[in-house]
């Protein structure tokens, strides 16, 4: 550490007692011992990946300090100071970077990839980006909650280019949700300057065109720093608001440190270091008497000590011995399912009044569950389903968004960080990627990363044969099938779909609940009046026959039924699977087996479709049963056409009936 002996930084002590100054002191030496100890094992090969914080600590601590223990900080890759001053006892950080069980992460993501309830912190995914929607979320549980409490998110400047940044600002100020967004402004992102990074003087005075207050601070100075984070977060908390704050720092070592700072100009690296926030922060205070070197000296030998005693036992801890069991046991939270009695009375119902229905009884089940999207309040969303709900359960749980898919993914994780269930509607499911990267690499990954569950149901109306075009037709429920982590339901019945929809709210993992549009006004059936579930990976057999396995689901389903009532003479099984993940593999297996041959339909464009797999599982686990290959029927390789007869010519639906007829001439 550089001795400063005349500090170059301009402290106003203002009312904090000798006994605070201290602490802010002892609170920023800890993390730049850690580091410095980590630099030496890093070269040692000792420990994975790092990224230093060195000359941002008063950032981390300034801000932690200020908040209450109860309150949420969501902190990036250089914030260790965030996780000491929380207290975390050393042993368990050591084992999370070695990948130890005593970790937070049980060896499955490195450094500072995790989160904990414990201590109130929810840690990054890589993407930077998604923490800021996320902490959206977590302060709109608390002003639900009306419990008072700030939440802090941090981002590099580098971050605040991506979408995410744009969008969970955005979102804050319209729902004027207490979060503070830290923006630490170290010159650098990678090896990209912050000339090339953004195009203003300063990123705060973005806030503006956010309508957020913001604020630029002196990022070295802890006084100002924690002093300034302390009275805004008390003035949230009687306000409720969102706060921008730039903090001015420099990032003095290497992006990671084996990439080096060679494109770093040595006279910033030599004014940033005359910046030094501890060396002149100790400065100050051996000026003033506060500090001296024998109390300094045993601060640096009591941490060094607890560093020392930590690594040992860290090390001591045995490696992980991997486990398939555990592994995919924790993919998901374990969830059992809970089945209701209800009674005989029946309604017929329309597919799209028994998604209302179901949506409406959970809502009254649920006396926290939020729903959100666009238009959905007053307007009722798009296809009127939230109809009146209004009305029925207010305007904190029925939220209309601004268009911003990603953020409001993000905010219902942080619902469900805070013990709140939603339901997210996409207008259109081909809009989910727009908030494509949450659902995949969020919601997906939380519970195996950290066991924190992601108790989200994500709405994707769906589906051709409408004619609404490319970007208003597509069934993309490949595209989550394909990720460990989301289940997938796909229900093809008005009875399924309300009582699956009970099932996904249930059910605390992510869930993508796919409604086909072509079915909401077209399909009825009596459905029970009162609430009701359906258990996930059981598929239904709607018919049953020898000749041939017909497997489907969603509006396959009915073009199946409609082949299978034009050719009264062909005996099939017909299978509508209800949900993609969980599968239900035996029914599939157990009716191929009888019949010996398959067939696959499915409304996606065939390659690597559900078709595919369900081929691939079919002659693996069938092979010896099967009269006949098995054959995959899906729409063409194309996007989805507008008009009417591009669009049958599109459709898997025309050519069923002659690969069905095919398959059993085989
Ligand atoms: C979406 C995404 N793109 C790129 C990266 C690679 N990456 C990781 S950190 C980083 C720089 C971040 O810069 P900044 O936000 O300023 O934070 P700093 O590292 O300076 O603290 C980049 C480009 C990433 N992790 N995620
Ligand atoms: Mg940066």
């Amino acid at each position: 550490m550089p001795t400063i002996t005349k500090s170059n930084i301009a402290y106003d002590k203002r009312n904090l007692s000798d006994k605070e100054l201290l602490k802010l002191y002892y609170n920023m030496l800890k993390p730049r011992l850690i580091e410095e100890k980590m630099l030496i094992l890093l070269r040692q090969g000792k420990v994975s990946k790092w990224f230093s914080g060195i000359g941002q600590e008063a950032i981390s601590v300034g801000v932690t300090m200020a908040l209450k223990p109860s309150e949420y900080i969501l902190p990036m890759h250089r914030n260790l100071g965030v996780f000491t001053t929380r207290e975390i006892p050393l042993h368990r950080l050591f084992c999370q970077w070695q990948g130890k069980m005593s970790g937070f992460t049980k060896g499955r993501d490195r450094s500072f990839h995790f989160g904990t309830q414990e201590y109130n912190i929810v840690g990054m995914i890589s993407h930077l980006g998604p923490q800021l929607g996320v902490a959206d979320g977590i302060a709109l549980a608390n002003l639900l909650k009306k419990n008072g409490n700030v939440t802090a998110v941090f981002s590099g400047e580098g971050g605040t280019s991506e979408g995410d940044f744009h969008e969970a600002l955005n979102v804050a100020s319209v729902w004027q949700l207490p979060v503070i967004f830290c923006i630490e402004n170290n010159g650098y992102g990678l090896s990209t300057p912050t000339s090339e990074q953004y195009h203003c003087k300063h990123l705060a005075d973005r806030g503006k065109g956010y309508g957020i207050e913001s604020f630029i601070l002196d990022g070295n100075n802890i006084i100002e720093t924690y002093t300034k984070v302390q009275k805004l977060a008390d003035s949230i908390r009687k306000r409720p608001r969102p706060i921008l704050i730039e903090f001015k720092t420099f990032r003095r070592r290497g992006h990671e440190e084996a990439s080096g700072t060679k494109y770093v100009p040595q006279e910033l690296m030599d004014e940033w270091e005359a910046k030094d926030p501890i060396e002149n922060f100790k400065s100050f205070l051996f000026s003033k008497k506060i500090l001296n070197t024998s109390i300094d000296e045993a601060y640096v030998a009591e941490i060094k000590s607890e560093i020392d005693t930590a690594l040992e036992s860290a090390y001591a801890e045995s490696e992980i011995i991997p486990s398939k069991t555990t592994e995919l046991n924790d993919v998901y939270k374990a969830y059992d399912y809970e089945s209701f009695t209800y009674s005989k009375e029946t309604k017929e119902l329309r597919f799209i009044d028994a998604i209302s229905e179901g949506l409406k009884q959970s809502m009254q089940k649920h006396k926290d569950l939020v729903i959100m999207g666009q238009d959905i309040a007053e307007y009722g969303g798009v296809f009127k389903i939230t109809d009146g709900f209004l009305e029925a359960f207010g305007k904190d749980r029925v939220r209309n968004t601004p268009i911003c898919e990603s953020a409001i993914v993000e905010a219902a994780m942080g619902l469900s960080i805070s013990g709140i269930k939603s339901v997210v509607e996409m207008q259109f499911a081909d809009f989910v990627t727009s908030g494509f990267n949450p659902v995949v690499n969020y919601l997906a990954k939380s519970h195996y990363r950290w066991a924190q569950q992601a108790d989200v149901v994500v709405r994707m109306p769906c589906g051709g044969g409408v004619a609404a075009g490319p970007f208003h037709s597509q069934t993309n429920e490949a595209w989550f099938t394909k990720t460990p982590g989301l289940k997938v339901v796909y229900p093809a019945f008005p009875y399924d779909a309300k009582g699956l929809l009970a099932t996904a709210i249930n059910d605390p993992n992510p869930v993508l609940f796919f409604e086909h549009k072509a079915l909401y006004r077209s399909i009825r059936q009596d459905v029970p009046t009162d609430y009701f579930t359906i258990p996930f990976g059981e598929a239904a057999f709607l018919k049953e026959g020898n000749a041939v396995t017909i497997i489907t689901y969603g509006a396959g389903v009915h073009w199946a039924l409609e082949t299978l009532d034009n050719n009264t003479d062909i005996s099939a099984d017909l299978i509508d699977l209800r949900t993609l993940q969980p599968l239900d593999k035996e029914a599939i297996i157990k009716s191929v087996k009888k019949t010996g041959r398959a067939i696959i339909l499915q409304e996606d464009s065939l390659f690597g479709g559900i078709a595919s797999d369900l081929s691939a599982m079919l002659m693996e686990e069938c092979f010896e049963y099967l009269d006949a290959p098995v054959k995959r029927v899906a729409s063409m390789e194309t996007p989805i056409p507008f008009i009417g007869q591009l669009e049958d010519q599109y459709m898997a639906k025309g050519q069923f009936e002659d690969a069905l007829k095919q398959v059993l001439a085989y």
